[in-house]
């Protein structure tokens, strides 16, 4: 597409559908204005394609998830048209970068999983694959975090506000969902018994469709996420009577379902109101996909010939009670045909082990939002428990294990036993966390069907988090090796032809230097701290949260500041200590170590004895936008959680695709990591996963490894001394107490390995063509971790799925 034609579009949508004379528009409008050209472009692939997708023999996969987590748009649907260049040459002067970064991201998730599947979007349409994901339309994402006094300040996210020019309503295909009430038995026309659901309430869900376009691929998929609407919004009944309050009363009850994401990562929030957004996504998009089988001309027995599905996370898990409920209730179809149509559709995938995590509604309040799902449920656990017991005879055990239903005390629907008993297979998301799926979590469903069990290790697009997010490398690597890699990962292999090449070196030094100039001053502009782009950038962003350890990290930088305090004349290596992340609201531990962080900072960075040798900054609001600015700058990569903890992580990834070095446990996909890049070239510390058993079935006293290191003492008494409270001795307390006392994260235990790793960190920074060697390989070696790999397994076995060609 020409310079001209775009220049031209531009200009045609400022005038038509921003209605801006050019003399006057303000970036906004032009954002406007390329962001409707971009639309455009994407929505002519989309139409062209709707035959191709729709043919009677093509097979689909619907990816559930309660979170899409994907970034502002424009900047990278610009890279995947390949159109960026010559949208800058129509734009003659003006700051196309500017304009894309004005938009608003949707926030509609909270940390990695809502950003795997924004990344397995991408991929399923760079290799044209038929897909949807399918979500809710979150009124108010995640919270914007601002910092005040060192806490964490929570503020509505309104990212609706300004418009979203990405979407389309689409109201012809909404879909109605009920809610509470009870259900009914009645004989039909035929004779035969059967039941009816009696709700309290029905909501309506409207769909509002974002495609999202390929890399290079003229192919696109959609997002397609629910908004729920009142049935009838205004009751002039009421109004008549003069109750205008209750005659709008309907609608706020109604709407209050898409109306704000729960901002927890890997924590159950037992209320009604998640249950219901979680029925009511899936619902409507169960219900969708009933529609599309049938008006391809399909019959509902083919259904899981037309649809798999992907449950993300057991948040959507209560689909397959609920196609179960189509099948049967609706369309009158026998039991035992419609379980083996809903357990070939179904598939899911684990994410976490976090214990709390593990999503179960109490019996009441499941039967009180959903009462037909809760009978179905007991039918598809009698038939369940009853193979079971066939299997296993006397084993009572083993039945209250695998059983839907908690029935130890307090009764509660398990969700990961039904998204079990209903999917056809099951995968972690790195190949020690899928281990560990079979071993800990369900050791009695694999027990029962070992061959159900599979791993897919997560991947990242390399389109967003290089190609777009880090342009100089990704021009640097252009010039060695050509331009395919962007699709094809593996080839950035033969860059490890360069990495002893000097001239290739400092080239990287300078990208890697321009990245950190970049930072440095978005983190001055942000915060007022001023950093050195020359010092090591060490960088640990994501969710804050224990498991994670972010508190290690303060340990370390506690020590360092010790031992300079120590000795005047100490040389390290210059660091650059950057936090980025948000705690859940009701997370009190995480809140806090942002304030710690917080109040670390303040002492280190305005002590004229650490004579700017660290600087440690707590940058806000970290998000898809700020990642994008991040992930190029850093040298050093944190991935410090507890072995066993992190089921993948993806972070880790993304900071090592752009030539970060990796401070790690063997963890997660940490342990993957090292082996594609070589353990030379990362930075292992740490428990092994059996190793923290070990240590914790033996009796873990946190207190001995204080006392035994006199280093460690002094830190943790530093920090009860009140220095980094303004004298405050108790504030940071609970953290201390809990890691001399409990340590469920075993920091004490992992504090003096990773301090001595650090040490070795700084020796290493200082020789750089040898650090920048290490840097070029582990980018070499990032092919695996392409969201595109991972895909493809998925597509291949699981979805059994096809790409089609996208030209017609
Ligand atoms: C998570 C895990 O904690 C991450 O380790 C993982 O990378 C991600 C995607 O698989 O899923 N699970 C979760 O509930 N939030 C996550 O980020």
């Amino acid at each position: 597409m020409s310079p001209e034609i775009l220049k031209a579009a531009f200009a045609d949508n400022l005038n038509f559908a921003v209605g801006r004379p050019a003399e006057i528009a303000t970036p906004e409008d032009w954002y406007q204005a390329i962001a409707f050209s971009v639309r455009d472009r994407i929505m002519h692939r989309w139409v062209r394609q709707f035959e191709k997708r729709n043919a009677p023999d093509v097979r689909q996969v619907a990816y559930l998830s309660a979170e899409f987590l994907p970034g502002p748009h424009l900047g990278n649907s610009l890279l995947n048209l390949g159109i960026t260049d010559n949208a800058r040459k129509a734009l003659a002067g003006q700051d196309l970068d500017l304009y894309i970064g004005l938009e608003e991201e949707p926030g509609l998730g909270n940390g990695g999983l809502g950003r795997l599947a924004a990344c397995y979007l991408d991929s399923l349409a760079t290799l044209c694959y038929p897909a949807t994901g399918y979500g809710i339309r979150y009124e108010f994402g995640i919270f914007d975090q601002s910092i005040k006094d060192g806490w964490q300040v929570e503020v509505t996210d309104k990212w609706l506000l300004p418009g979203n020019i990405w979407e389309i309503k689409r109201p012809n295909f909404a879909q109605v969902v009920k809610i509470g009430g009870h259900t009914e038995t009645y004989t039909d026309e035929h004779g035969a018994f059967r039941v009816r659901w009696i709700p309290d309430r029905v909501v309506v869900g409207v769909p509002y469709d974002t495609p999202i376009v390929g890399y290079l691929s003229d192919s696109c998929v959609l997002l397609r996420l629910w908004s729920a609407e009142a049935a009838q919004s205004f009751d002039f009944a009421d109004f008549n009577r003069g109750d205008y309050y209750g005659a709008v009363e309907e609608k706020v009850f109604s709407e209050n379902i898409s109306k704000v994401l729960y901002p927890n990562d890997e924590q159950l929030e037992g209320k009604r109101l998640r249950l219901e957004q979680q029925y009511f996504f899936v619902a409507c998009s169960i219900k969708d996909m009933i529609r599309l089988c049938l008006r391809r001309g399909s019959t509902l027995e083919r259904f899981h010939e037309m649809f798999c599905v992907q449950l993300n996370d057991t948040h959507p898990a209560i689909a397959v009670a609920e196609l179960m409920r189509q099948l049967v209730d609706k369309y009158a179809m026998p039991w035992e045909r419609a379980w083996d149509i809903t357990r070939r559709t179904f598939s899911y995938t684990n994410h976490t082990l976090m214990p709390e995590a593990l999503e179960k509604w109490p019996l009441p309040l499941f039967g009180s939002v959903l009462p037909r799902h809760l009978e179905i449920i007991y039918e598809i656990n009698r038939r369940f428990l009853d193979e079971v017991r066939t299997r296993f005879p006397g084993d009572e055990g083993k039945i209250a294990r695998l059983s839907i239903i908690d029935e130890s005390g307090e009764k509660y629907v398990r969700m990961a036993n039904l998204a079990m008993v209903g999917s056809h297979t099951v995968n972690g998301v790195a190949a020690l966390h899928s281990e560990l799926v079979k071993t800990q979590l369900f050791p009695d469903f694999h027990d029962l069907d070992p061959k159900r069990f599979q791993n897919v290790t997560n991947g990242v697009t390399p389109r967003r988090f290089l190609g777009l997010s880090n342009p100089g490398l990704t021009r640097l690597i252009d010039g060695r090796i050509g331009d395919s890699w962007l699709s094809n990962l593996d080839r950035l292999r033969e860059l490890e032809a360069f990495a002893g090449d000097v001239g290739f070196q400092q080239d990287w030094m300078r990208v890697k230097l321009e990245n950190k100039t970049r930072l440095a001053r978005i983190i001055r502009d942000r915060t007022g701290v001023v950093v050195d782009p020359s010092s090591l950038f060490d960088i640990q962003v994501k969710r804050i949260h224990e498991y994670k350890r972010q508190h290690l990290n303060v340990l370390h930088i506690i020590t360092l500041y010790q031992r300079i305090k120590h000795d005047p004349r100490l040389q390290i290596t210059p660091r650059t200590f950057l936090f980025g992340g948000k705690a859940a609201p009701g997370y009190f531990m995480a809140k806090l170590i942002i304030k710690l962080i917080n109040s670390v900072a303040e002492t280190v960075n305005q002590d004229p004895a650490v004579r700017d040798l660290i600087k440690v900054v707590f940058l806000p609001d970290y998000n898809v936008k700020h990642a994008q600015n991040i992930y190029p700058a850093a040298d050093l990569s944190e991935q410090i959680s507890t072995a066993g903890k992190e089921a993948s992580g993806t972070g880790n990834m993304k900071l090592s695709l752009n030539g970060a070095l990796t401070i790690g446990t063997l963890d997660g996909a940490n342990v993957e990591i090292r082996e594609e890049v070589g353990a030379e070239n990362f930075f292992l510390f740490g428990l092994t996963c059996e190793q923290a058993a070990r240590l914790r079935a033996g009796g873990y006293n946190p207190g001995d490894y204080c006392h035994g290191d006199p280093e460690l003492r002094g830190v943790i008494e530093l920090i009860d001394s009140g220095l980094f409270s303004h004298g405050d001795r108790d504030l940071f307390r609970p953290i201390t107490a809990h890691l001399l006392e409990r340590d469920d994260y075993l920091l004490m235990a992992d504090y003096r390995p990773y301090v001595n790793c650090q040490q070795e960190v700084d020796h290493a920074y200082r020789d750089r063509h040898h650090w920048t060697r290490m840097s070029i390989l582990n980018v070499a070696r990032m092919g695996k971790f392409s969201s595109d790999r991972a895909v493809r397994e998925y597509a291949d076995n699981i979805w059994k799925l096809k790409p089609f060609a996208p030209e017609a």
